[in-house]
């Protein structure tokens, strides 16, 4: 433990405490722009300069620790002057069109340009002209408005280990790009989106699709269903100045109804269905020799990462189509039948927490009801755009109910949206199948929490099952290098694309860190706590689908319906 005072505050704190740490002890906060508590520091900016009491030199906060004795100035006239500079040159070569900007009134340099008040620039403003990228189809980069502070790269190289965008050339030609500067869908990107959900401006962001779907309910001819993410409901409740974790699923839906949809439905139901497939392919795998560890498949990003990364291990990556998948194929297969209703006239929207499953539903191979399973795909972010132009007070509106059938679910499946759930919710239902035996506890509190790799074994009733979870791609490789090379013995292995699982995805609200997905972690075990049914197989609404429709687990229809191929 050192001494040390912050403008004067004294404070106490271990030696390897870095000072912008020491000064939120002391109630200060320092700016920062290439700083992110969830990445390594890289020290590019410069605008978290403080003052050594005494002496001139300047320090950077976020990559200094403190010493016994020092005393910090973090408001100085020479830190003033030092971070306005550093802010008017950022800002002599970023665009100025604020007002147009998806990040406006929510983005970091334009709420320090605020602070600092540099509302008459010594520069003349030369923004770069660069042309925005769009046409992946996910991933909307606007270079021009890149301020090079690395987070995105960081993310992409050293969390992800993807590699897709880095930093190029020197001097005034530094920039964030792609090899060779080839457009983002000829590199190895993912489109996890995690790159997105870091930027500190506008220079990257989802293609906006909320136009497409407010065609769709304008349009008298069309039937227009949405489902929901398990991980939207307790991080929507931000957009609206809630706390992170808040459960807002009732208004949630209550939204959905006033915006328009003819349906509100769920992807937990799907989430249900994934687990009564997932859980006997497992059991199928284990009993007749398959290919074994089995992983999971929800994850888009997860699946184009073993694509592109590691394609010798597809076989053990389960055919199953992940829960939004699963859903628009029976959206479009099972509904239209129950409800008398013309598939071609679906529209079948979703909300999900994740950039890439827009690149999912827009696969070829994953289209089954002779449709395209899932028309629109919005994230989090796009659904709160679109209920604020539509002007209603979403923290006012009354609880609501999802709509019959395709809106009844377990908590099973609502724990899909943290890293563990699927595990968990997989492990609840194949214990009973198995032994034949009613659990008398659900909670398997040992493949929770946000740690990135956990191993466990479960005891079925004798039989014993190993398994492991996984939650960033970075922690994936640990586990796929250990399969590759034969050496482990685990037999069911979760891995979820994002840090901490789907609650971390890349169209999560922006301002996500650790601490805002433990919150939202533990909305998720709340709501499943609140639920009265928690195994997926104890779902009425999949028993239905099932006797009325499906056959059982496996059948010939599931496979043509809920279950697809992958690429090496
Ligand atoms: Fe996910 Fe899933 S949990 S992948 O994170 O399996 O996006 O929330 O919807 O499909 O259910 C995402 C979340 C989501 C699917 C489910």
């Amino acid at each position: 433990i050192v001494n040390i005072t912050i403008d004067g505050v004294p404070v106490s704190c271990p030696e390897t405490t870095l000072i912008l740490d020491a000064a939120k002890m002391a109630g200060i906060d320092i700016p920062v722009l290439c700083y992110h508590p969830d990445l390594k520091v890289r020290a590019t900016c410069r605008l978290c300069v403080v003052e050594l009491k005494g002496q001139k030199k300047l320090k950077t906060a976020c990559s200094n620790e403190v010493w016994d004795g020092a005393e910090f100035i973090t408001n100085s006239p020479a830190v003033r002057q030092a971070r306005k500079d550093v802010l008017e040159l950022i800002l002599a070569e970023h665009p100025q069109d604020c007002l147009q900007c998806v990040r406006n009134t929510n983005c970091e340099l334009q709420q320090l340009a605020r602070d600092f008040g540099v509302s008459k620039p010594l520069f003349a403003n030369q923004p770069k002209q660069i042309p925005i990228e769009d046409s992946n189809g996910v991933i909307v980069r606007d270079m021009a408005k890149c301020v090079k502070c690395g987070r995105c790269v960081e993310m992409c190289q050293e969390v992800q280990t993807v590699g897709a965008i880095n930093t190029a050339h020197r001097s005034v030609e530094y920039e964030v790009t792609t090899a060779f500067d080839r457009p983002l869908q000829d590199s190895t990107c993912i489109y996890c989106g995690q790159c997105i959900a870091v930027c500190p401006v506008g220079a990257l962001y989802e293609k906006d699709d909320t136009e497409k779907v407010w065609q769709a309910i304008g349009d008298s001819d069309k039937h227009v269903i949405v489902q929901v993410a398990p991980a939207v409901r307790v991080a929507l409740g931000e957009e609206f100045g809630l706390e992170p974790g808040s459960i807002t699923t009732g208004k949630l839906v209550a939204a959905l109804r006033r915006l328009g949809f003819d349906k509100v439905f769920d992807t937990d139901f799907a989430a249900d269905v994934t687990i009564m497939e997932e859980g006997n392919e497992l059991l199928e795998r284990m009993s007749h020799g398959g290919t074994l560890p089995l992983i999971t498949s929800c994850s888009p990003g997860w699946i184009n990462f073993v694509e592109t990364f590691y394609p010798d291990l597809l076989d053990n990556v389960s055919t199953c189509k992940s829960p939004q998948q699963m859903f628009g194929a029976l959206a479009k297969s099972y509904y239209p039948e129950k409800a008398g209703i013309d598939a071609a006239k679906i529209v079948s929207v979703s909300i999900m927490p994740c950039t890439a499953k827009k690149y999912e539903s827009a696969r070829p191979e994953i289209n089954s009801s002779g449709y395209r399973d899932v028309d629109v795909v919005l994230t989090t972010r796009e659904l709160a755009r679109m209920i604020k132009q539509a002007g209603f007070d979403f923290n006012k509106l009354s609880n609501a109910e999802f709509d019959a059938p395709l809106g009844i679910s377990t908590g099973a499946a609502v724990i899909f949206g943290t890293s563990g759930g699927v595990m968990e919710a997989a492990l609840r239902t194949v214990y009973e199948v198995v032994t034949g035996k009613e659990l008398a506890n659900v909670d398997f509190e040992g493949v929770r929490g946000l740690t990135g790799v956990k191993e466990a074994e479960v005891d079925l009733d004798g039989k014993k099952v190993k398994v492991v979870i996984a939650n960033g791609l970075k922690n994936a490789r640990v586990i796929l290098d250990k399969i590759r090379a034969g050496e482990c013995d685990y037999q069911f292995v979760e891995i979820m694309c994002c840090p901490g699982g789907c609650i971390g995805g890349g169209g999560q609200p922006w301002g996500t860190t650790q601490a805002t997905k433990e919150a939202r972690m533990a909305g998720l075990y709340q709501a499943d706590r609140e639920l009265s049914i928690r195994q997926s197989h104890k779902n009425p609404a999949v028993k239905a689908l099932y006797d009325e429709f499906l056959g059982k687990p496996l059948s010939h229809k599931s496979h043509e319906l809920l279950h697809t191929h992958y690429h090496p």
